[in-house]
């Protein structure tokens, strides 16, 4: 007769809980298989676990990952593309990020400058681009055809869809400029960040030797308010990373998921000794329980290779796809869970 092993043996359970792992691994989110691959190999070469994720996450910003990531995407009410990245080294605790960087293309790169060449976390808008340039980044304009375009079909048709609300003119109607309106309105405006408008990168690598990092870049959400900061480059919301636990990173809509750190608390319920894919579950469930129709995804791993993610369900988006690198295959695995 076959007794599972672990049956026999239940430790064998705690020490190896679901499914295989193995160090060093590299995940992220959506199916952006160059962006693993660049991360991966940047690992194989001796590179470091922030080496990984800046290169990983720069690869998406050159290649412009779905439109949401990196230049000439998601204009924002003015026609311009600005860009949000973090990334966070698990073994000090530093972190380095800009926010609403303008006339720079490697977000990444200047975040990672902001935690290696000052005391700071934060930079922000005009003033984070210049210290760009002066760390020798070079200014162009993030602007491109398709985004004029994407933001000139927006003005032709009234400014539609927009975040703003409690205004005049009415703005599911009218294009601004918008004044705000002295009584609010309480019934809801439907919230337009959905998979279609935005599929920010979000990573966490971790080496052979329980090294951890993790970081996001993304250019937010289209149409978004000048000066609109998404929780990408957010401590805990779009990404965390604690080596002595592991790492999380979270992608969908940022104006939302910033209010509960889910990648803080994801990497909390790892600490405590859930496995990834719960810690992941539970952080998306804190959330629903407020916005039950936000749209979001996470991705969590711990230091000893296991990995999971989980996704809010609505309409369209049933499924969250993710990238997987590790020893088990040559080349980056395509992973998905359901979305509950
Ligand atoms: C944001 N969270 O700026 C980002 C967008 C995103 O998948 O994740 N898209 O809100």
């Amino acid at each position: 007769m076959f007794v599972p092993l672990c049956l026999v043996f239940p430790a064998l359970t705690l020490l190896f809980p679901r499914g295989h792992a193995s160090l060093p691994l590299v995940i992220n989110t959506w199916p952006f298989k160059n962006a693993t691959a660049a991360a991966w190999s940047t690992l194989q070469s001796g590179g470091s676990v922030l080496d990984a994720v800046e290169k990983g996450c720069a690869r998406c910003e050159t290649e412009q990952c779905d439109g949401s990531v990196g230049y000439g995407g998601s204009p924002d009410e003015s026609g311009e593309t600005t860009l949000d990245a973090m990334i966070m080294n698990g073994d000090t605790m530093e972190v380095g990020a800009v926010a609403d960087l303008k006339r720079i293309k490697n977000a990444i790169g200047v975040a990672r400058a902001v935690m290696e060449k000052t005391d700071h976390t934060l930079l922000v808008g005009e003033s984070a681009s210049l210290f760009a340039e002066n760390m020798g980044f070079v200014a162009e304009d993030l602007t491109t055809n398709k985004s004029m375009n994407i933001f000139s079909q927006w003005l032709k048709g009234n400014c539609q869809p927009n975040y703003r609300k409690n205004v005049f003119p009415d703005p599911s109607k009218s294009c601004g400029p918008y004044k705000p309106r002295a009584t609010l309105k309480q019934n809801k405006r439907k919230r337009h960040a959905n998979t279609h408008s935005h599929d920010t990168i979000g990573m966490i690598a971790l080496d052979q030797d329980g090294h951890v990092a993790a970081g996001t870049s993304t250019n937010g959400l289209t149409h978004k308010v000048p000066g609109r900061v998404g929780d990408s480059p957010i401590v805990g919301a779009g990404a965390y990373a604690d080596s002595s636990v592991g790492g999380a990173a979270a992608t969908g809509d940022g104006d939302v998921m910033m209010r509960f750190l889910p990648s803080y608390l994801a990497v909390e319920l790892m600490r405590a000794g859930a496995d990834p894919s719960a810690a992941c579950k539970t952080a998306i469930s804190r959330i629903k329980r407020h916005y039950s129709d936000f749209f979001g995804a996470i991705i969590c791993a711990n230091t000893t290779g296991h990995y999971g993610a989980a996704c809010n369900k609505v309409s369209g988006f049933s499924q969250f796809h993710y990238m997987v690198s590790n020893t088990e295959s040559d080349t980056p695995l395509l992973k998905s869970v359901d979305c509950f």
